[in-house]
């Protein structure tokens, strides 16, 4: 397989021992020898400086928790995420409920340090290790008639205190892609961060990450996957369809209603020096744009 910009080790599956002294070495130096990427050709020579497992895990999104960015690192703990089953239906030739342990050995784990951009303007950079969505619909095999997937997370209202009483969301929280994201090589299924299991802020024990598009399209622990004919609605267009799309693109062109998508604050970086301008499709345009070719992406948003 070809080397990609978003390999931080060289083709090669990592094993969790190895992904210990991975995160080891992360931790110690920043950016390592073993994070140092290979780009393909006129990518931009951009080395990614993860944020740190403090910053990632303590300001969150995940609402099943409370509105609050600090409130899923403090309520979290209370989501039993062990046993875990996915279930996978809809246009599909080997539909099921797949323990979590049955889906992982039908796919290859690897790590890889992605840019994270949520629509509210802020960012970090994140090393997950997952992966690829692609892996898995290829293994349980896509029907011809499915256009769309989408993606179902966890309804607990009695371990997510953000499910019970009133939040104005319509739970569980839902999400969706067309095949074609769905089946690019960028998309992934997470299931760790630092070569550590993903913590349950972050939505443990497997959730999306699409980094060419909004942080609302990466849907947390996930309990359904569906092949479908047509486009689901995801949560965020069901209650605001005029500032929330279902293609959600990172477009520093196209603004949010209410404010400028321009630019970006930097997570970690500090209340003053902390801003950068944001990249169309966060900074992966060549593996993407050609997914959106001649399409509106303001009416798309
Ligand atoms: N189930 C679920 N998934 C979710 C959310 C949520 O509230 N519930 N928030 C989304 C938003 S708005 C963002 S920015 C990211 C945040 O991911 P992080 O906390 O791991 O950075 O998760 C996304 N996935
Ligand atoms: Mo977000």
């Amino acid at each position: 397989m070809m080397r990609q910009d978003w390999d931080i080790y060289k083709d090669r599956d990592v094993t969790p021992k190895e992904m210990f002294l991975n995160r080891r070495q992360i931790m110690a130096g920043g950016l390592g020898a073993a994070c140092v990427t290979a780009l393909p050709r006129g990518a931009r020579a951009e080395a990614l400086t993860p944020n740190s497992f403090e910053e990632i895990t303590s300001y969150n999104n995940f609402y099943e928790f409370g509105w609050d960015k600090s409130d899923p690192k403090k309520y979290a703990a209370a989501l039993t995420t062990t046993p875990w089953s996915v279930e996978i239906d809809g246009l599909v030739e080997r539909p099921g409920t797949y323990a979590l342990e049955d889906l992982l050995k039908m796919v290859t784990v690897s790590e890889r340090i992605y840019r994270f951009r949520c629509v509210e303007a802020w960012s970090m950079v994140i090393p997950w290790s997952g992966f690829q969505l692609s892996d898995l619909l290829e293994s349980v095999g896509v029907q011809s008639g499915a256009r769309y997937v989408g993606f179902t997370s966890v309804l607990r209202p009695k371990e997510m205190p953000g499910q019970s009483g009133y939040s104005g969301i319509d739970w569980p929280y839902q999400e969706g892609l067309r095949l074609d994201e769905a089946m690019n090589p960028l998309t992934l299924m997470a299931t760790g961060l630092y070569g550590e299991d993903l913590p349950k802020q972050n939505g443990a024990p497997i959730r999306l990450v699409v980094p060419w598009k909004y942080g609302f399209k990466s849907a947390k622990s996930i309990v359904k996957i569906s092949l479908l004919k047509d486009q689901p609605l995801n949560t965020w267009q069901a209650l605001q369809p005029k500032e929330y799309g279902f293609y959600a693109n990172v477009n520093p062109q196209v603004d949010h209603p209410r404010w400028s998508q321009a630019t970006e604050r930097v997570i970690g970086a500090g209340l003053f020096g902390g801003r950068k301008e944001t990249l169309m499709f966060n900074g992966y345009g060549e593996q993407v744009a050609s997914l959106y070719k001649g399409m509106d992406l303001r009416k798309f948003y």
